[in-house]
C-alpha cells in the first residue's frame, strides 16, 4: 500500500509511517507509475506534487543580487518545499506539500489600497512585471528555532510603495492572505484567526531588504511556500512573511497579525530574531539549519535580527526587549 487510509477517512502521507528514506523511495516509483496513471486519481495528483516537489514548476529567471549573496549552503530545494509552516493546509509540517496542490495559483489579484494615492488591483503578471527580477538568498528563522537558507526571487517591496504612493498618515502596511476553505482545507481548523494577516511599520516595508516573493529556486513559488506571491522579511522571525497574499493595505494604525492575536506575550508585533529575548516557551540562542547534517542535526548560534545587521539604526533606541 503507497497510502493508508485511516478509519476517519484521513490521507496518513507515507512519511508518517515510514522512515524518509523508504518513503522518498516510494516517491520515485510512484512518479514513474504515475506516468501510466489516470488523471484526476488519487494517485496521479499525488504523483504530480511529489514532480513539483523536485523542481519542475514553471521557470522564472532573475539574476542574481551579489549584494545579497550569503557564505552559506544552500537548503536543498526538497527540503525547503517538504518542511513547511502553511496552516491553511494543516499544522503539520508535512502538511503543506501534501495539501496545497488545491491552492489555485492563477487567476489571481492582488488589490493594494488604503492611504495611498494610487490605489491599484494587479493580477499576478503585472505584479510579477512591475520590476525586475532578482534572486537573493536570505536566511529564514521559523520562531519554532530552525532555519533555512534559500534562494528567492523578487523585487524589494519598496517599489511597490514607489507605485502606490503612501498618503502622509500611512504609518504601517498590512498583509492578508488567502482564505478560501474551497482551496485550503485547514481554515476548518481554527488554530488562527482567518485570513492569516501579517503586517510592518512602513519604514520596515521599505527597507530594500523587504522582498515582494514571486519564486524560489528559479521558478515560481510551489503552493506550499506561498504562491504565487508572498512577502519575505528575513530578520524577522518566519511568521511575518506572510504566504499567498490576496490584498495589501497602507495604514495610519497597527494592523492586527494573525499570531500576535492568537497569543499576544509569545509573539509581538516586531518579532525581529532576537537571540537575547526568549520566547515564553523556549529558548531562541539557537537554531538548527534543515537539510544540514541529516535532516535536524546541528545547532548554530542565533543571531541578531537573523545576521542582518543593516536593519539596527530601524529600531535606535528602542527596548526590543518590550517591543519584541
Ligand atoms: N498564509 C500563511 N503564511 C505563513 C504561514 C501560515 O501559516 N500561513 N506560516 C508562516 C511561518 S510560521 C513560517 S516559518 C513561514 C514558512 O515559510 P516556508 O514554508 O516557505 O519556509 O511562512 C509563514 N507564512
Ligand atoms: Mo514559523
Amino acid at each position: 500500500m503507497l497510502i493508508k487510509r485511516q478509519p476517519d477517512g484521513l490521507l496518513v502521507p507515507s512519511s508518517e509511517i515510514t522512515p524518509r528514506e523508504i518513503y522518498e523511495g516510494r516517491r520515485d516509483f510512484i512518479r514513474k507509475a504515475a506516468v501510466t496513471a489516470v488523471a484526476g486519481s488519487a494517485l496521479w495528483e499525488f504523483a504530480t506534487r511529489q514532480a513539483f516537489a523536485q523542481g519542475t514548476g514553471a521557470k522564472l529567471p532573475a539574476k542574481p543580487n551579489p549584494a545579497y549573496a550569503l557564505p552559506e549552503k544552500q537548503t536543498p530545494f526538497k527540503d525547503a518545499t517538504s518542511y513547511n509552516n502553511f496552516y491553511e493546509f494543516g499544522t503539520d509540517k508535512g502538511d503543506p506539500v501534501e495539501a496545497a496542490h488545491t491552492l489555485k495559483p492563477r487567476p489571481w489579484s492582488v488589490v493594494i489600497d488604503g492611504e495611498v494615492k494610487k490605489p491599484v488591483t494587479l493580477d499576478i503578471d503585472s505584479l510579477i512585471k512591475l520590476a525586475p527580477l532578482e534572486e537573493r538568498i536570505y536566511r529564514l528563522r521559523c520562531v519554532e528555532g530552525w532555519s533555512m537558507v534559500i534562494p528567492w526571487v523578487g523585487y524589494s517591496f519598496s517599489e511597490i510603495i514607489k507605485k502606490v504612493e503612501p498618503t502622509g498618515n500611512a504609518k504601517y502596511v498590512e498583509f492578508t492572505t488567502l482564505a478560501d476553505s474551497r482551496q485550503m482545507p485547514g481554515l476548518n481548523s481554527r488554530v488562527l484567526e482567518w485570513p492569516y494577516k501579517e503586517g510592518l511599520r512602513i519604514d520596515e516595508a521599505n527597507h530594500p531588504l523587504t522582498l515582494l516573493t514571486v519564486g524560489m529556486y528559479g521558478q515560481v513559488l510551489p503552493n506550499q511556500n506561498g504562491a504565487p506571491v508572498r512577502i519575505v522579511v528575513p530578520w524577522k522571525y518566519g511568521f511575518k512573511s506572510a504566504k499567498s497574499i490576496v490584498r495589501i493595505r497602507f495604514m495610519k494604525g497597527q494592523p492586527r497579525t494573525a499570531w500576535n492575536v492568537v497569543a499576544p506575550n509569545e509573539y509581538g508585533f516586531y518579532s525581529n530574531v532576537n537571540p537575547n529575548v526568549d520566547h515564553p516557551r523556549w529558548s531562541q540562542a539557537s537554531e538548527r539549519r534543515i537539510g544540514e547534517d541529516g535532516f535536524f542535526q546541528r545547532k548554530r548560534k542565533t543571531l541578531m535580527f537573523n545576521g542582518y545587521d543593516q536593519v539596527a539604526s530601524l529600531y535606535a533606541g528602542m527596548d526590543l526587549k518590550k517591543y519584541f
